[in-house]
This record gives C-alpha cells, structure tokens and sequence, in this order.
C-alpha cells in the first residue's frame, strides 16, 4: 500500500538560532509546506509561531497560517494539538475550533525534556469529544506503551473513532527510547487496521523511518523531528527529509500516497 508522507515543518523548539532553515512565520510555514506537498507530503502537521518564534496556540497566527496553506495547495491539515509542551492545556485545545481535517490527541501527560506536558484525562476526554462534534479526525500521540492503553479508553467510551490513527513517538526525552525494538513492540499491540506512522526525535529518525516504510506503516518527516539529515549535517529544507522519506517507501517497493488516496485512507472519505 502506498506510504502517507506527513510534513512536520516547524516544531516546538528549535529555532533559527539552531537551525537557519527553520520556518517560523505564516508566510514561511506556508511556503515550506507548499514545496513539501510537490515532494509528495499529502499532510501538513502546523505548530505556530509568534513574531518571536515562540510556540503559540494564538488563534489568529494560526488561522492566519491555515488560509495561507489552504491558498497555495490542496494538502490535508493537521493542526498540533501539542502546541508546546508548557502552553497551558485548556489554550492548546482551542485550535481545534478551526475545524482542521485532522488534529492530535495527546493523550497523557508526562515529562517532556525538562517540561512537563500537561494532558489532565478530563481535559482529554472534552478535547476528543469537541473533535468528534467538529468532525476532525484525531490522531493519537503516542510516546509510552501505557499511552496506547489511554487511547484504547477512550476508544472503548466512544470518544474517538473505532478505528485509530496512531503516531508511535520515540526519542522525547521522557518517553520511549528510539529503539527498533520499542517500535516492534508497540506495532505488535496495534488493533487490527490501526493507521500508523512513525514519530522518530532525533538521531535514530532516518532509521526509525526506514521501518516504518519497510514495515508497512506511514512516515513523518520534517525539522520538527529531526534537523540534521546525518551526523554533522545540518537538514537544509524541509524538502530534503521529505524526499528522503519518498525516497525510503519507493526503496521497498511503494508509493507515496496523493492526497487524494490519504482523503480515503485516514478520513475514509471517498
Ligand atoms: N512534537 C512531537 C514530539 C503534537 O504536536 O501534538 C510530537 C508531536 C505531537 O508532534
Ligand atoms: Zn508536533
């Protein structure tokens, strides 16, 4: 089956000060996804930005953002729920009230580096349902083996679809270590048909990537996740680690999937 490329452009942290070809305002975002969706990216996971690069859940930077990505492609949207992980809970959850195609669910809270990143269960479970009410499909974070168990909960109450959309994040310091057998081991508790794709932080992200395209599942890519394409190389656009993730599915004999096939595959439309 055709692999789904997710762009993760900016992420909470790092900045220009760490890499120069960070994209932090609207205008940059936007462009940034719009060359990654014709390197094949058919999802555009967003963090926002504020004038001083600071994370933000501000609803005009990110509405502002979203209408600049929607003007110049037609990629599907995933806005973060994350955000940062010291903007306060109850501000994340907002971003969903732009009705997104997608958004995430994190669905625990835990240590975050140095942070703590803040997911009270009550807050979680209003967050899920608001997303169900808005029709945004969520897509659980999930950074430790307890946090599937959380995600299957909420399954099981009915707050987020039958079917669930997983990323598998390893190397947050704080939860699981970026290892092949740790991704082994969560792909072997997967229900049957989950959707997933692997979240890989930092040295261990061209390998990590690599098995998710070898093992069937999805891939991330983008300086969110990782800034360098190898030791002692800084990545010099988003572009680069989306190829080379298109690069790695047609290595095993598969696609990337347009948007198009994404629209049918994850939000079952079409
Ligand atoms: N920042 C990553 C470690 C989110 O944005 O909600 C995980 C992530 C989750 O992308
Ligand atoms: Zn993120």
């Amino acid at each position: 089956m055709n692999g789904v490329i997710t762009v993760a452009p900016t992420g909470p942290i790092a900045t220009t000060a760490d890499n120069p070809h960070v994209p932090t305002q609207p205008e940059e975002i936007a462009a940034a996804v719009e060359s990654a969706y014709h390197q094949g990216a058919a999802v555009a996971h967003l963090h926002f930005r504020d004038a001083e690069q600071r994370p933000t859940a501000d609803l005009d930077i990110a509405r502002r953002t979203v209408d600049l990505v929607r003007e110049r492609c037609p990629i599907l949207i995933q806005v973060s729920t994350g955000v940062g992980p010291a903007a306060p809970f109850e501000e994340r959850a907002r971003l969903v009230e732009l009705a997104p195609e997608m958004a995430t669910l994190n669905p625990c809270s835990m240590s975050f580096g140095r942070v703590t990143f803040d997911n009270p269960p009550e807050g979680v479970d209003r967050l899920a349902a608001r997303m169900m009410e808005l029709g945004v499909q969520p897509e659980l974070e999930l950074y430790d083996t307890g946090h599937l168990d959380a995600a299957l909960r909420l399954r099981d109450r009915g707050l987020i679809p039958e079917r669930l959309q997983v990323s598998l994040v390893l190397g947050v310091m704080g939860g699981m270590a970026p290892t092949a057998a740790n991704l082994v081991m969560m792909l072997d508790r997967l229900p049957e048909g989950t959707v997933w794709q692997v979240v890989a932080i930092g040295r261990a992200n061209l390998m990590l990537s690599a098995m998710a395209a070898a093992l069937g599942g999805n891939v991330r890519a983008g300086m969110e996740d990782t800034l360098y394409l190898r030791k002692g190389e800084q990545v010099p656009s988003n572009d680069a680690l989306v190829s080379r993730a298109a690069g790695l599915l047609a290595a095993v004999d598969r696609g990337v999937a347009t948007v198009d096939e994404t629209r049918h595959l994850i939000l079952g439309e079409g």
